[in-house]
């Protein structure tokens, strides 16, 4: 699939990209799309001779791009009808140079390879960036758990660890949690790998805390996003977050953590959202019924301003194609905490002509290609994905460690690692920036970080 490129200076990187565009299916677009990202970012790497030639003897580039295996297979389960249903189930194992596969799985109907790939790929520069002993890997299934019966979910939780469990272990690949995947959906897909395999052990982080989960762990990707910006906005010199008026979307795991570390840190979250629409409550979002509806109930937003009449709430229907409602309300900060691609060029000039000042990506790569180039020109300050939302690996592989010592730490030991990792990734992507020419352009200095410690690993390793 990958020809070698003749060089990888400059316009070189950009032809590869073009040529594997060429040569693969549409499905792949995410994925090229976050791969494009990260190489024209590790150009003012390749500009000095030493890391040229070294990665060109190592094949680095393209050893880098090109998942190790992705395993795809075939779910059958019964719904509440007994009718027999069909799902694909796949696991990609990107890279595993710097310590076991370490990745989530998400379940939506969305999900195909593609999506996967980008997600694997990222995951492998996120995990280096928080310097812990984790490669790189994504799974999940089209299964769309939304509306179905807990006993549904248990059963096709069951049916996709019959096969996933052959490929998994707590030294080979360990899954957590992703879109649709929460601890319900954990502990069924742990307790059915223990039958399979007469085994008690650290195979899936995010489990719930009576079999192994670390306490902190639901908290720990929005507790992260924020522990993050705090320290961005810090190092830029920007005024603290305390009274600002803040924008999340989303109303899953990270999105209603976010929201809650930034009420803890005197904010105003004003608004969150799902597929559905929009929230916006101009007093602030509650939070305890936002996570009744959301954790509890599992219904649509809307249900929302029923008991609040004041907020408002806004269809997606009803905005204008190419934007979201969200990204037009005015405020200090924003956090895309939902999906990919779900803040556009459109919604990136409505923030900045609104003022806003950071945006922190708690969703894997919810910025557009150009949106991210639109916020970078403007001066927003921009926490990428891969360096703001590691918070959510960096305490699974906290998980795996009192896995491995039988032990448990308590909820501060967990969130006072959380934010020292948060405060250490956010130093090193400012200083890399720095040093490569790109100051304040955090997105530039994650994916040279990342890609820095997994290349090295790779050239340390035999073929
Ligand atoms: P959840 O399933 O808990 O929540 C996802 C939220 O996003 C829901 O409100 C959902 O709305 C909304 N959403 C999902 N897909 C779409 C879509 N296509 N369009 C609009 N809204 C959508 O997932 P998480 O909170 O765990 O994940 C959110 C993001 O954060 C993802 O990008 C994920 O990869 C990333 N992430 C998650 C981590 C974790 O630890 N969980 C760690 C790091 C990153 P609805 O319910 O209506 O579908
Ligand atoms: O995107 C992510 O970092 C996650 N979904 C969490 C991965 C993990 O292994 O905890």
């Amino acid at each position: 699939m990958i020809k070698r490129a003749k060089s990888l200076k400059d316009i070189d990187i950009k032809a590869e990209i073009a040529k594997l565009k060429n040569e693969n299916c549409a499905e792949d677009d995410v994925f090229f799309q976050a791969m494009e990202e990260v190489l024209l970012s590790i150009i003012p790497l390749f500009k000095s001779d030493k890391v040229f030639q070294a990665n060109e003897k190592n094949a680095i580039v393209r050893r880098l791009i090109t998942p190790d295996r992705v395993i795809k297979f075939k779910v059958t389960w019964f719904d509440d009808n007994q009718e027999i249903q069909v799902n694909t189930g796949y696991r990609v194992q990107f890279n595993n140079a710097l310590g076991p596969y370490k990745g989530g799985l998400r379940f939506h109907p969305s999900v195909n390879e593609g999506i996967l790939k980008f997600l694997g790929f990222e995951q492998i520069l996120k995990n280096a960036l928080t310097g812990l002993p984790i490669g790189g890997a994504k799974g999940g299934s089209d299964f769309d758990p939304r509306g179905k019966s807990d006993f549904e979910v248990m059963k096709f939780c069951t049916a996709f660890m019959k096969e996933l469990y052959k490929h998994i272990g707590p030294r080979i690949d360990v899954p957590a949690g992703d879109i649709g995947v929460g601890g319900r959906e954990i502990g069924y897909l742990f307790s059915e790998y223990k039958k399979m395999t007469s085994s008690f052990e650290g195979v899936l982080t995010g489990k719930p805390s009576f079999f192994g989960g670390s306490l902190a762990r639901p908290e720990a990707t929005g507790y992260g996003v924020v522990y993050f910006t705090r320290k961005m906005l810090e190092l830029e010199g920007k005024e603290t977050l305390e009274g600002k008026i803040c924008t999340v979307s989303g109303a899953g795991n990270v999105a209603l953590h976010a929201i809650e570390k930034l009420q803890q840190f005197g904010a105003i979250p004003v608004t969150c959202t799902d597929s559905k629409g929009t929230i916006y409550d101009a007093r602030g979002v509650d939070l305890p019924l936002l996570k009744e509806l959301k954790l509890v109930q599992r219904v649509s937003l809307e249900e929302y301003v029923k008991t609040h009449t004041e907020a408002q709430y806004i269809p997606v229907s009803k905005y204008p194609k190419g934007g979201h409602a969200v990204w037009d309300i005015p405020c200090y900060a924003a956090f895309p905490c939902a999906t990919q691609n779900e803040l556009t060029d459109v919604d990136a000039k409505n923030l900045i002509k609104n003022g806003c000042v950071s945006v922190t990506e708690g969703a894997n790569m919810p910025s557009t290609k150009e949106a991210v180039h639109m916020m970078i020109d403007s001066g927003i300050c921009l926490a990428p994905a891969k360096a703001a939302n590691a918070g959510g690996v960096a305490v699974s592989s906290f998980e795996m460690s009192q896995n491995a010592s039988m032990s448990k730490w308590t909820f501060d030991e967990v969130e006072s690692r959380l934010e020292a990792t948060m405060n250490e990734i956010c130093e090193t992507v400012s200083a890399t920036a720095k040093e490569h020419g790109v100051e304040g352009n955090y997105v530039d200095g994650a994916n040279i970080a990342g890609f820095k410690r997994v290349s090295e690993a790779m050239m340390a390793e035999a073929i």
